[in-house]
């Protein structure tokens, strides 16, 4: 697969609410859409980092400027084999994962394209629905809060995740624990808490939990042991693991039991594939998290889940939950029973819709080799 021409769109997307953390409180997706021309076939990746470095340290900007000066045109007229090569390719760049996993995520779509097979199965996942829950962020009341989950339990999502920080954590889990029963819920911290925190989080150990997310410090797992060590809970690592070798360390000192899986986070499919790979053998359960990603980052979100190692519902909700429209055709769609349709159709299985592109473009530039 020879790479003719690779362009970058910066977007940004209104959302139909804002997201509020325990760090920040964002109204709209500006993400980097990656397209790779190879072959007559075009694949499209999404950088899903944010315009504000709080969850990450990269941002839009420093994305764009690692894809352009260095990704781009490493990559730019050369012969891959497999999607996979393009990593070789990038090997000397340290960190910068949002980065790579976009032009990552667009070399797999275009594989895809070229064997004229859907992603899912290219990268080895069978499944032909995926089950999906829903995170919900800081609310102003407890009202709403139980307004907005009856809401979602409506429209079928099979699990709610609740994001906490200090000052709105116990109280509010115990009011949606009660209010709902027995519904498969977890709390998101983003790493707001310290090991201090740890008598808080052994109260909250009784709410039935299927796991407590990101709790302590987004660069620690020291800590994260210590305190899974005094939790039945399991602790669940999102912002800590940034690839494979990272996971492996984790779990070798008890510091997480469930891993978050971000394409992004860890620099794109490739490495998905690895990390799926160690969880298998350690049989350790993983789900697909998500940055609020347009339909394109979705689309490979649905795919890496189909995989057999994805056995807990993700956040990959439906497009109509984060936007008045998709860029894409089809928008994703809730089925009844809280699942994706993982597509049939070659690739990402969707397609880019070009006045949409257009409409939510802010930034544009195309390179050719
Ligand atoms: O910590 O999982 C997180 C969104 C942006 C950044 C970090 C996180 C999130 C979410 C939303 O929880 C998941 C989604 O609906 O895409
Ligand atoms: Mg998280």
């Amino acid at each position: 697969m020879r790479v003719e021409a690779i362009s970058l769109y910066a977007l940004r997307m209104p959302r139909k609410a804002p997201f509020q953390t325990s760090r920040w409180t964002e109204d709209a997706t500006e993400h980097i859409l990656v397209r790779v021309d190879a072959e007559g076939v075009t694949g499209w990746g999404e950088v899903p980092c944010e315009r504000v470095p709080w969850y990450h340290p990269e941002t839009v900007q420093s994305c764009w400027h690692v894809l352009s000066e260095f990704l781009i045109p490493d990559t730019l007229g050369r012969q891959l084999e497999q999607p996979s090569d393009g990593q070789a390719l990038w090997g000397y760049v340290r960190g910068n994962q949002f980065a790579k996993s976009g032009l990552d995520q667009a070399l797999w779509d275009a594989y895809a394209k070229t064997r004229g097979q859907p992603l899912a199965r290219v990268l080895g996942g069978s499944k032909e629905r995926i089950a999906v829950g829903v995170s919900v962020g800081i609310q102003p009341s407890i009202a709403q809060t139980l307004q907005v989950v009856e809401g979602y339990l409506e429209q079928g999502y099979q699990r709610i995740k609740l994001k906490i920080g200090p000052g709105w954590d116990e109280v509010m889990l115990r009011a949606v624990r009660h209010h709902f029963g027995n519904i498969p819920m977890m709390a998101d911290a983003n790493s707001a808490y310290a090991l201090d925190d740890a008598p808080l989080f052994e109260r909250m150990d009784d709410l039935g939990l299927m796991m407590f997310e990101q709790p302590l410090d987004w660069d620690d797992i020291i800590d994260h042991a210590q305190l899974q060590k005094r939790l039945k809970t399991p602790i669940c690592l999102d912002e800590s693991i940034e690839h494979a070798a990272d996971m492996r360390r984790a779990l070798d000192i008890g510091a997480c039991r469930i891993i978050n899986v971000k394409v992004g986070r860890v620099g794109g499919l490739t490495e998905v594939l690895r990390i799926h790979r160690l969880a298998r053998e350690r049989g350790v359960p993983l789900w697909c998290g998500g940055m609020l990603e347009s339909g394109v980052g979705r689309a490979i979100n649905v795919a890496l889940t189909a995989l057999p190692g994805f056995t807990l519902p993700g956040d990959t909700s439906a497009s109509d939950r984060y936007f008045w429209e998709d860029i894409v055709e089809p928008a994703w769609q809730l089925n009844r029973d809280g699942t994706l349709s993982v597509p049939s159709a070659p690739g990402i299985g969707v397609e880019v819709v070009p006045e949409r592109l257009a409409k939510y473009t802010v930034q544009h530039a195309e390179f050719r080799a």
